[in-house]
């Protein structure tokens, strides 16, 4: 019998052996996910906006659509320097308003004479959809167009038939004729025409010009469908903030009530559609350019507050920087967009946590390739995860000697869903492990700021989660 049993435990050692060397199967998916645009537009984190237009020489915020195109003469209008301040910035898509609610047109639409095309600018022949276009190439930025369906001057407003073939007909131009565009922003502001009818916009037939002829583009709206707006325009998302929404709850661009901006600020959790929050704010009061408020340009602790309050809350931060009457940026903008990107950059200079030594809790079927080193790795494409049943789990983290930190970052791996619900930090003080921080969602990425402390052992703890966790990153640093 004893021979016999130690001749089953030789068979069986390099059996069990075996089973442990299999790689673990990976995740499986939790529905909603991101399509790839919505991930690559996800990725891009900062957006520049750019509100240009007759408003620019009026003064005005909303223009009447009775403005005469010859007051339209940016003389020094350039482009490559709205382009050079966005990538000093850092930020990856600008937006221009191709048209406001006041209704003249930046490209030389054949739709209409209410455009560049009778203004004095490069003598009628100017188009400043295309020169961003080209600036955007030459510097490897997106294009994004902002395309007013509001249109004060536009006599077929309110005629609504007519006029929706009208916004049809603008918008196949810029989608056909500028090459790629990375998004498209519909405005839900909507009024009555000289008809004094109110006009219906037909969406669905606006949405299928674009998926026609730039399926690559995501489509921002208050009801989406790709990017949400975050249902304020102060640049901060909500905490929780799910990618994910009940499409039913937001019926419709424009739509009104406290339950819908609630819903946009929000997400939905467990909602049954993919779609992020963007953070719509200005640098300055307005949207437009008015010299009257060159001194009040945002300060970079206020825009790096946004930042943690947009990107650090899963959501996009779409930063508007108005080019002025000359055609461009003004002076204390760039500067603004300069210190911004450097101030971000001394912050997440070095993840203190980066490539440490980590041990957790539970890892997915025991296979290295799901190990918590894997949040460790500067990797977003690598993760670790946790299995199947396990939803509450925790990543420890050595950082070799007592650290000084008091910002955290945690990003989910989306590409596989959104799951995590309710997360803390503590740190070992010697005795226990002491609370930092709590949060709920993460997302894409969720920043976190606390008072200054130093530790060894931290401990990113997922308390509650809709399925396993797939945590791709875990930072900590230092500000000053
Ligand atoms: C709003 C517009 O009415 C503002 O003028 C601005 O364009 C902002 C981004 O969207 O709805």
């Amino acid at each position: 019998m004893t021979v016999l049993h130690k001749g089953m435990m030789i068979l069986l050692v390099p059996v069990v052996a075996i089973v442990l060397a299999l790689p673990a199967d990976a995740p499986k998916p939790l529905p909603p996910l991101p399509t790839h645009p919505q991930l690559d537009w996800q990725r891009c984190e900062t957006t520049m906006f750019l509100h240009f237009g007759v408003n620019t020489f009026t003064g005005r915020e909303w223009g009447e659509g009775k403005e005469n195109p010859i007051i339209f003469n940016p003389t020094r209008l350039d482009a490559r320097q709205w382009v050079r301040a966005a990538r000093a910035g850092g930020f990856k898509i600008v937006i221009l308003t191709a048209k406001h609610h006041d209704g003249f047109c930046l490209w030389p639409s054949k739709y209409t004479e209410h455009s560049v095309k009778n203004s004095p600018w490069r003598g009628g022949k100017g188009d400043v959809v295309k020169e961003l276009a080209e600036a955007c190439r030459e510097a490897g930025l997106k294009l994004g167009i902002y395309l007013s369906p509001w249109d004060r001057h536009e006599k077929s407003y309110g005629d609504s038939p007519k006029y929706n073939e009208h916004y049809r007909n603008q918008l196949t131009e810029l989608m056909a004729g500028y090459g790629p565009i990375a998004e498209v922003w519909f405005d839900g502001a909507c009024g009555e025409g000289p008809n004094g009818k109110r006009q219906e916009y037909d969406w669905e037939s606006y949405r299928a010009v674009v998926r026609k002829y730039q399926p690559d583009a995501v489509m921002f709206s208050d009801a989406g469908p790709d990017i949400r707006w975050i249902g304020n325009e102060k640049g901060f998302a909500g905490d929780p903030c799910w990618s994910t929404i009940d499409p039913a709850a937001v019926p419709y661009p424009g739509a009104p009530g406290k339950a819908i901006i609630d819903t946009l600020q929000h997400g939905t959790r467990g909602g049954a559609i993919w779609r992020p929050g963007e953070c719509d704010v200005s640098i300055r009061p307005g949207w437009f350019w008015h010299r009257k408020e060159d001194a009040k340009v945002r300060q970079v602790e206020n825009l790096i507050d946004l930042y943690f309050k947009s990107v650090g809350r899963n959501s996009l931060l779409l930063l508007n920087v108005p080019p002025n009457d000359q055609g461009l940026l003004s002076q204390p903008d760039v500067q603004r967009l300069v210190e911004f990107r450097q101030a971000l950059n001394r912050i997440f200079q070095t993840d203190l946590a980066g490539h440490k030594r980590a041990v957790a809790s539970n890892t997915r079927g025991g296979d290295r390739a799901y190990g918590p080193a894997r949040a460790l790795d500067g990797d977003a494409n690598t993760y670790w995860a946790t299995d199947d049943k396990v939803t509450s789990a925790w990543l420890e983290v050595d950082l070799g000697k007592p650290t000084q930190f008091n910002i955290s970052n945690v990003q989910e791996a989306i590409s596989l869903g959104q799951r995590v619900e309710v997360y803390h930090l503590e740190c070992w003080d010697g005795s226990a492990w002491k609370t930092i921080s709590t949060g709920t969602t993460i997302g894409h990425k969720k920043l976190d700021r606390f008072e200054k402390l130093t530790a060894r052992r931290v401990r990113l703890v997922i308390n509650k989660a809709l399925a396993s966790p797939t945590i791709a990153t875990f930072g900590l640093y230092l500000a000053n």
